[in-house]
């Protein structure tokens, strides 16, 4: 371990915020040492100290008088409004570091295929340090007739390829427009992407396993580790009941965007389980297995993805033992353009709005749009997803009737006829924000 923190130990070419980023996606513990200055690693009180807090104060522009207050393993906000550099990534905002968590801003989800360089990234733990797709396998055992191992090539070999247009978004989308607050992740809008993955059915392979009548619950495993480096420690493991698992849409993916996975997005092999909080969607998926009970890994007990049994008070204290699983995630629909605050050119009175709606089960059967704050709504031009749980594209060319500030909504009803709320409902632990998005728009 380095125990200089002089800022010299920064990488010297150009020596800009994001070079810190990019240590930090390199060697995290030595930039940690440089930032927070050298302490014991998991002892870290978040003092910084001498060249640390020079190096920090260098890179925000400016001294920190209250750095004792700051928490450990923080990024200032001022750097952190700075964008993640992550090959292969791009336009991201980064959240944390370690865990990385990433979303993308709405005006960057434009496209019907959301590009890897824009797909938000969620990580409970660290990247696993071998993703080479050739030693490869992946495991399917518990409840089955005969257990399987797989390689990819097997996979490509015994079953059929298939390609899909997928939302993911994960659970705490949303996040940050809760009050009171939410512990967790802060995501704003962009914990959300749709891409394009190829693979293979993940019931055609349940199926070669043999699922027996014992089977009721998957338990999905992968190859991150935690961040405490405890050996055997998973940071996560979720599972879905069978009758789930069992959804001709579900598939174990091997490509996004014809491309090999993205590192941060589960290279080389991820479970793709539409519809639900994107978390049942494993990455660096190597084991499946079927139980018998509930499964019971890190992120499915106590409150963690459950939601109250029935709408509570903003800050209302709920009993974890009442809450229930978040299965399909709620209707909801995003502006990809025009971006919020923009300020149209003097005279121009006519705005194409568009953006897409997705929801977790069944259909968006329509999306309106509104220019006076709820008053009265426009119906959009709404097309069919492209596939099952591709989400799908809305347009309107909208008419605002002088100059002045005014604010596009969107909401989006489903084939069940449930819309989106105005304002969050609340939940302790800040999932399925549904609330209608809502952009700026300043005629001249
Ligand atoms: N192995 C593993 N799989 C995982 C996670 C993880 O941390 N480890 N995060 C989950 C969560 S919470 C979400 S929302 C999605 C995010 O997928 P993405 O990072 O490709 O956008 O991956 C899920 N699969
Ligand atoms: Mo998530």
């Amino acid at each position: 371990m380095p125990k200089d923190n002089s800022p010299n130990d920064l990488p010297q070419d150009g020596g800009t915020e994001t070079d810190l980023f990019q240590l930090y996606a390199d060697d995290p513990d030595k930039a940690d040492d440089i930032v927070f200055g050298r302490v014991a690693h998991g002892d870290r009180r978040g003092f910084l100290k001498g060249a640390g807090l020079a190096t920090m104060g260098a890179l925000i522009g400016a001294a920190i008088p209250f750095h004792r207050n700051m928490p450990a393993g923080f990024i200032p906000e001022a750097l952190a409004a700075t964008p993640l550099k992550i090959d292969g990534k791009d336009g991201l905002t980064i959240l944390n570091d370690r865990p990385v968590n990433a979303e993308t801003p709405a005006h960057l989800l434009d496209d019907d295929v959301t590009p890897t360089a824009r797909h938000f990234i969620r990580n409970n733990g660290l990247l696993p340090d071998d993703m080479s797709p050739d030693n490869w396998t992946l495991t399917i055992d518990g409840f089955v007739d005969t257990p399987l191992k797989l390689s990819i090539a097997d996979l490509k070999a015994k079953f059929p390829t298939v390609t899909r247009k997928i939302w993911l978004e994960c659970g705490g989308n949303g996040r940050a427009f809760f009050d009171p607050k939410a512990k967790g992740n802060q995501w704003s809008l962009g914990a959300v992407g749709c891409a394009e993955w190829t693979g293979v059915r993940l019931i055609d392979v349940l199926k070669a396993a043999g699922v027996k009548k014992e089977a009721i619950y998957t338990a999905h495993f992968g190859a991150d580790t935690h961040l405490s480096g405890k050996e055997g420690k998973l940071p996560i493991s979720r599972g879905v009941p069978i009758a789930k698992a069992m959804d001709e849409n579900n598939m174990i993916a091997w490509a996004m965007n014809g491309e090999a996975i993205h590192p941060m997005n589960g290279a080389p092999l991820r479970l793709i389980i539409p519809g639900w909080p994107g978390s049942v969607s494993h990455k660096w998926f190597n084991r499946m297995e079927l139980r018998d009970v509930v499964h019971d890994g890190p992120k499915m007990t106590g409150d963690a993805y459950r939601l109250p049994p029935h709408p509570v008070a903003p800050g209302e204290k709920v009993d974890k033992k009442k809450m229930v699983f978040i299965e399909a995630m709620p209707v909801k629909s995003l502006i990809t353009f025009p971006e919020t605050g923009v300020k149209l050119p003097k005279g121009e009175r006519s705005v194409q709005v568009r953006g897409h709606a997705w929801v977790g089960e069944g259909k968006v059967s329509s999306v309106e749009v509104s220019i006076d704050f709820g008053a009265t709504w426009i119906k959009t031009n709404l097309a069919d997803p492209a596939n099952p749980f591709a989400w799908q594209r809305f347009t309107q060319t909208v008419n605002l009737p002088q100059e002045g500030y005014y604010e596009i909504w969107a909401r989006a009803v489903d084939d069940k006829g449930r819309s989106q709320p105005f304002a969050v409902a609340w939940n302790p632990k800040g999932y399925c924000n549904n609330a209608m998005h809502r952009v700026s728009v300043y005629a001249s």
